[in-house]
């Protein structure tokens, strides 16, 4: 709002200046000097007619999508250049624009050039960045790699993988169209008996695998000081949902322990007192596996009384049902990363 309040006063300021050139420019009669106040009062007074502000408005629509490309959030954009949330925000919307030392550290921060920012480029380049963007798009579909794993066709799932590495999904893209996709069709093709366990066994392994290196590929800087633990608790074995949530929310600046299944309560007591998380982040796939989860909830909250770290729940075993919270425990029952990243905000 200040900086708002402060826009206006110079463009009425502005305004009386172009208004006084005018004046002056009648009273010279200098046809020069009044076709300059047309232009420059144009430019000033409406920035959506001058032609800056075409570069201005490609700007703030690059820095938006440099973000998102990158899966980042406003807040890390901002911790990474030392700026306010509300200033990448105005970048953003157009309302402000960075100086040029700050404009060549975006720059910098993104690895384009200062001319990719303002949206400067040459109709070569143009047509060499459509070329790349679409030797960039996957060379496969969901099917390929579904019918890579059933085969066990090692070689082919790795060019696969490999390839959407390369390609320009972001890690939470393959993991939601490809890998998390694979394994749902694994789940029911099991049940209706049309899947033996070991290749089951088999699918999950590989998925972990490739998860560890699609994440090495596109790793990120931890932007925040406080950990999260991630645990998978009492006797429940699926472990690759919360990873992924761990992995996808390391994409976005958090750090997260993640410390798996099997770990015996105690210990989970240890590792909090440890680390002092500021949340731990609990995932429980099969609903009869939630009566440990309530009580190492209970003993949690008993152990550390008001000083407990947010205790946040989510998996497969929550999906069907109603008041999470009150059957658990539990501070919240998240769905995905972003509920998460939402309610680590609250806290
Ligand atoms: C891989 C797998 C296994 C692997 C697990 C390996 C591992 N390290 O995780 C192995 C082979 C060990 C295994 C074992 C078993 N499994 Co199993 N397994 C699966 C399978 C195929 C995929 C699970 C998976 O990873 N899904 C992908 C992830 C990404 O999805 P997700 O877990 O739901 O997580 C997402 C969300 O729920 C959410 N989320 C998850 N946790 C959290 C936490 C937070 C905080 C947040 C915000 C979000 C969140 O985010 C994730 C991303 O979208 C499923 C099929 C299916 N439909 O899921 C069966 C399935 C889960 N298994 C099943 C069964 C029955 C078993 C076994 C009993 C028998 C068997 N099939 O071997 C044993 C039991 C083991 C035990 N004691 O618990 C059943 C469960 C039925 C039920 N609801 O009770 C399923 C559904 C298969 C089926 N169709 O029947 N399994």
């Amino acid at each position: 709002m200040w900086f708002n309040g402060e826009e206006i006063n110079q463009q009425k300021l502005k305004s009386v200046g172009a208004r006084l050139l005018k004046r002056l420019a009648l009273w010279i009669e200098s046809k020069d000097l009044a076709l300059k106040w047309s232009i420059e009062s144009r430019e000033e007074l409406s920035p959506e007619l001058g032609s800056g502000s075409t570069m201005k408005n490609l700007f703030s629509a690059k820095m938006k999508e440099l973000r998102k490309e990158r899966g980042l959030t406003q807040k890390a954009v901002a911790n990474a250049l030392g700026i306010g949330q509300t200033t990448v925000a105005n970048y953003e919307n157009g309302s402000r624009f960075p100086d040029l030392e700050k404009l060549s550290e975006v720059a910098d921060f993104y690895k384009v050039t200062v001319d990719e920012l303002l949206g400067r480029l040459t109709f070569r380049q143009q047509g060499e960045m459509e070329e790349r963007n679409s030797r960039d798009q996957p060379l496969y579909e969901f099917q390929d790699y579904m019918k890579s794993l059933i085969d066990v066709d090692k070689m082919k799932i790795r060019e696969i993988v490999l390839n959407l590495i390369d390609s320009n999904l972001s890690l939470h893209e393959i993991y939601k169209n490809y890998l998390v996709r694979a394994l749902k069709e694994t789940g029911t093709l099991w049940e209706k008996g049309e899947m033996p366990i070991w290749k089951e066994h088999f699918i999950s392994e590989t998925t972990l695998e490739y998860m560890a290196l699609i994440k090495s590929q596109q790793i990120t800087e931890i932007e925040t000081v406080q950990p999260l633990l991630a645990i998978v608790p009492g006797a429940e074995t699926h472990s690759i949902g919360i990873r992924m949530i761990s992995d996808e929310l390391e994409m976005i600046g958090y750090q997260v322990i993640f410390l798996g299944n099997n770990i015996p309560a105690d210990n989970i007591l240890a590792a909090i007192r440890e680390n002092k998380p500021a949340a731990v982040l609990m995932s429980v796939t099969m609903r009869q596996h939630i009566d440990s989860v309530t009580l190492l909830i209970d003993k949690i909250k008993q152990s550390f009384g008001t000083n407990a770290p947010a205790i946040l729940i989510g998996g497969a075993a929550f999906e069907q049902m109603n008041y999470v919270e009150m059957v658990t425990g539990a501070d919240k029952y998240c769905k995905n990363y972003q509920d998460i990243e939402k309610n680590l905000k609250r806290i």
